[in-house]
């Protein structure tokens, strides 16, 4: 649609987090940039003894620089469905996202050969101390205050996409590695963080995926190949 209705003829970017480690390079990435990125951090707001402190947080007010400091956010905090409109916000973690967004992080997600391994050691833990990189792009953004933080809420912050289209490269890269193998290799538990399958089984190649809004029903086997999907990478890791 951007490129039949609105003329974009650019490439789907995503965010190379790596090079933005280690801590020291982080608030100042290009991709926090006023004028040719994102927009960066949002001003100190003290926590909430009620919070969880997402540890080394320096912002967690309202973006005042850049393209999205006027952008409105309708949806969260979390599940809520009731429209709830508040700005957007950011609250950069540089040492916790440095931890886990690192060369070295990802290459202990890519060393695993098999997808439930990879897709584990990419999710990490429930504490600060155990993520990964799927967290840490989370709320090395996000931290507390920021909608990047928020399960729910956070595909509001445009950087989403950057994060999440890397995790997709990181996956790809994963499976350019044994590919015939891993075209074909899926787990994992359906309900989140559910390792040990006590709410719900795991995924397999034939679990549905509904796109609802834009009408598009598949299966995940449907999927593991991007290349009927009409894109690629530039690079892979
Ligand atoms: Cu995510």
């Amino acid at each position: 649609m951007l490129r039949d209705e609105c003329g974009y003829h650019g490439a789907q970017p995503y965010w190379d987090w790596t090079l933005d480690t280690p801590a020291s390079k982080f608030i100042d990435s290009p991709i926090f940039d006023s004028v040719y990125g994102f927009g960066g951090n949002g001003p100190l707001i003290p926590v909430n003894a009620s919070n969880n402190e997402v540890p080394g947080r320096t912002g967690g007010g309202c973006v005042k620089h850049g393209p999205f400091r006027n952008m409105t956010v309708h949806l969260g905090p979390f599940a809520s469905l009731e429209r709830n409109d508040q700005c957007l916000k950011r609250d950069l973690a540089p040492e916790y996202a440095a931890k886990f967004l690192s060369h070295d992080k990802l290459a202990e997600v890519l060393l695993h050969s098999d997808y439930g391994w990879f897709a584990r050691t990419l999710e990490g833990g429930t504490s600060w101390d155990d993520s990964q990189i799927h967290a840490g792009g989370h709320f090395g953004v996000g931290g507390t205050y920021g909608q990047m933080g928020d399960p729910f809420a956070s595909p509001a912050d445009p950087i989403f996409w950057m994060h999440h289209a890397n995790l997709d490269r990181v996956w790809w890269s994963w499976q350019k590695k044994d590919l015939a193998e891993r075209l074909r290799d899926m787990s994992g538990p359906i309900v989140i963080q559910d390792w040990s399958n006590a709410q719900a089984g795991n995924v397999t190649l034939e679990f549905p995926l509904s796109l609802g809004y834009n009408n598009w029903d598949k299966t995940i086997k449907d999927v593991m190949d991007i290349g009927p999907l009409c894109y690629s990478y530039d690079e892979l890791y």
